[in-house]
């Protein structure tokens, strides 16, 4: 049994998403300003749906914390759904069938396989939950992870590298800024950022949406988290599968990536070099800070690429499962582009798997336990 673990509900529209956290040690000072600045982060960005102006997320919590301090006891999150008032005769819990079905199901949406897996009429059934809005609890989760993670010399941040085609120019871009500076698509290059949101304006008059990528960096991570010794203990593999696990997401890279298939070995591994002042250390970081499914002690960075979203505002061909005619897919509010929202997902995911990872070799009893073993383990192994 995992000794670290999560679970979300709620519906986008219903009156809340909560979340159940077990396995933060006791003894975590809570600053819950943080978490909801992450919130408040997830909501920002060019190119985000009329709901964002109806919400303002806050993480509530109602288990698991006293006085501010974490007691080691499951830790329950809500997230009120403001919307909700809009919608409580169409997602009433207990009264009679209300409003229109959704059935002009939407191409790249859960819509279709949902209905016909979970025998539905009403793709508003599955729509509800697939939809994005659940990261809002992953975001909170992340955010106190991202807590646990700090105490421990840890920092989890992101930011966007390409939306719609457009990439950043990485000389451009001051890597110590990324996680202080304040952008509006989370893009730390300037020039990139402005044709992005003008590329976005352009997909929003064209009733068009667009996807990207962003990079998470997890700056601080002592080596030997994850394991070679069994494929469900590498980190790398958790950490793909997390990144996956993002509504939307179509593609993972850890550092190089792709890139790997296309040089030589010689241009691809770090070499290793040794001092006194820093040990065996390397000059690059093309591995992403990742070998042999352990972290090695640099940078952990992992990209994540997000398709457009579904929802179109010219909508594309597709089917009424009522009916069964041809028809063009529903449109409902929703956003043009997300992926700044996305990038803000990833670092809460990361931090979540990181934690993991970090519980499962310190424990996670008490904080004060899980900091002395980690600096005995730092000790030993850094000489
Ligand atoms: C989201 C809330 C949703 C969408 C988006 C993400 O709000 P609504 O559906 O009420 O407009 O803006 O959801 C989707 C992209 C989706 O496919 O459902 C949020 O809180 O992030």
């Amino acid at each position: 049994m995992a000794n670290f673990r999560f679970l979300t509900a709620g519906e986008s529209h219903g009156q809340c998403l909560t979340a159940i956290v077990e396995g933060i040690p006791a003894g975590l000072k809570i600053n819950l300003d943080e978490i909801n600045k992450d919130m408040a982060r997830r909501q920002q960005g060019y190119g985000r749906g009329g709901r964002m102006k109806i919400e303002t997320d806050k993480a509530e919590f109602l288990s698991g914390v006293r006085f501010g301090e974490t007691m080691g006891d499951p830790v329950t999150i809500k997230v009120a759904n403001r919307d909700w008032q809009n919608w409580t005769d169409r997602m009433s819990v207990m009264g009679e069938e209300y409003g229109d079905k959704v059935t002009a199901v939407r191409p790249g949406h859960a819509d279709l396989t949902g209905v016909l897996k979970y025998d539905r009429d009403d793709a508003r059934d599955i729509l509800e939950r697939a939809s994005a809005r659940e990261t809002a609890t992953r975001v909170a989760v992340g955010g106190l992870c991202k807590q646990l993670l700090k105490a421990c010399g840890i920092e989890v941040v992101s930011h966007v590298v390409k939306i719609g085609g457009i990439g950043i120019d990485e000389s451009a871009v001051d890597y110590s800024q990324i996680g202080q500076g304040s952008s509006e698509l989370n893009c730390y290059d300037p020039a990139a950022e402005e044709k992005m949101k003008q590329r976005i304006h352009e997909a929003m008059v064209e009733g068009d949406t667009l996807g990207g990528v962003f990079e998470v960096i997890i700056r601080g991570v002592p080596l030997g988290l994850g394991s070679h010794i069994q494929w469900d203990k590498r980190l790398d593999g958790k950490l793909a599968w997390a990144m996956m696990g993002i509504q939307a997401i179509k593609g993972v890279e850890i550092g190089a990536g792709f890139k790997c298939g296309e040089l030589p070995g010689s241009q691809i591994h770090d070499e290793m070099f040794y001092d006194e002042k820093h040990n065996v250390y390397r000059k690059t970081n093309r591995a992403g800070g990742l070998e042999g499914g352990m972290s090695n002690g640099e940078d952990i960075v992992v990209r994540a690429c997000m398709k457009p979203i579904p929802t179109l505002m010219k909508p594309l061909h597709s089917v009424d499962i009522g009916s069964g005619e041809e028809v063009l897919a529903c449109k409902e509010r929703s956003d043009v582009c997300a992926v700044s929202a996305a990038s803000v997902v990833g670092e809460a995911m990361a931090a979540i798997v990181i934690a993991e990872a970090l519980t499962d070799k310190f424990g996670n009893d008490a904080m004060v336990d899980l900091l002395a073993a980690m600096q005995a383990y730092k000790a030993r192994v850094q000489g």
